[in-house]
């Protein structure tokens, strides 16, 4: 991610009742938040930011995370819980560093961790680890998922019960870098550099019945717009960078990402898990900070959005997670949130 700490930094000493919600910890940075809801209470899987050495690039090297912590919470608004260490990468055999955002899933009474990280290689692929308790200590299995690479994954399971993760990010989450199904080191630095092409896609893989592994090889997810053609390379505020969030509302399935270099988060819309999805519009605008990331999950009859920012830090790499409530139009199209208030 390119550097704004500067900017960043001013936009920190604005007076914080002007923020739309507030961080929902204080106490460790936290970033890229999925939220589920099991047996009525909140539990976001969150990054954990830390101030390393590593200068800011555009490939994302100042995100040098090295574990995760889990947060959970009886309701919204309500005490948040940080709880202890879940996973540290020393204890991922595979795994050298980045630990990027991670997200989880529930199947038969087990709890899955599902995170990216660089392998010894420099090449980001995609891990799992399992616990009895939705908050860890999480044990990584010894390998990454087979056929994975890139980063954010995120699981979804649909009313039949199948669970598909989505994943992917282009620059510092490689995506260009795995075109050919193979990592290629010498691959584009940032995307495909072919702004009148259709941009790289998300993928999605159906997940195995264990959830350890996928049960397919990884597809594209075809992103379009309202003519029904896909998202050109060169289309930066609309085109998929990183971020792939599923979610369905009234039978439709909303695809939701982030736009990366031009900050928004963005969603569309299809009739099957796999796709196509046209292109709907922003469901947040800019925030403080470079990234965006979010989820989204109903509680209580509502819908929510959990997102972050820098407000508690000026700074990119040390983020903030938060929640706002999510609205629909009757249509179904989602109401733009905008994060600063006026
Ligand atoms: O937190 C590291 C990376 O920054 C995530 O994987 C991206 O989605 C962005 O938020």
């Amino acid at each position: 991610a390119a550097s704004d700490t500067a900017a960043s930094t001013d936009r920190a000493k604005v007076d914080p009742s002007r923020y739309l919600s507030q961080p929902l910890v204080t106490e460790i940075y936290t970033a890229d938040p999925s939220a589920h809801v099991w047996d009525g209470k909140i539990y976001v899987y969150p990054s954990h930011d830390i101030d390393g050495p590593t200068p800011e690039d555009d490939l994302g090297a100042h995100f040098e995370m090295r574990d995760y912590r889990v947060l959970s919470m009886d309701s919204i608004g309500g005490k948040v819980t940080t709880h202890p260490v879940a996973l540290d990468v020393k204890d991922v055999p595979w795994a050298d560093k980045q630990m990027w955002a991670p997200d989880a899933a529930r199947k038969n009474g087990t709890y899955f961790l599902y995170f990216p990280a660089k392998d010894k290689q420099g090449a980001f692929r995609i891990g799992v680890a399992t616990s009895r308790s939705p908050v860890g200590p999480f044990k990584a299995a010894p390998q990454p998922i087979k056929g994975s690479f890139s980063i954010d994954p995120s699981v979804f399971t649909d009313d039949d019960g199948k669970s598909y993760m989505y994943f992917g990010g282009i620059w510092g989450g490689q995506l260009q870098r795995n075109v050919t199904g193979t990592y290629d080191p010498q691959g584009s630095k940032t995307d495909l550099e072919a702004p009148g092409k259709p941009a790289l896609s998300p993928k999605v893989a159906a997940m195995a019945d264990d959830m350890m592994e996928f049960a397919e090889k990884p597809r594209d997810v075809a992103i379009l717009d309202k003519a029904g053609k896909p998202l050109l390379g060169g289309d930066a505020d609309r085109r998929f960078f990183e971020a792939a969030w599923m979610h369905k509302y009234k039978g439709r399935y909303y695809l939701s990402y982030s736009t990366g270099d031009t900050h928004y988060l963005v969603y569309a819309t299809g009739t099957s898990p796999y796709g196509p999805f046209t292109y709907q519009g922003r469901i947040l605008e800019p925030t403080e900070g470079w990234t965006s990331h979010h989820s989204i999950v109903e509680w209580d009859g509502r819908w929510w959005l959990f997102y972050h920012d820098t407000q508690l830090s000026g700074t990119t790499r040390l983020r903030n997670v938060k929640v706002t409530e999510l609205f629909y139009n009757p249509d179904g199209t989602i109401k733009t949130i905008n994060p600063m208030l006026k």
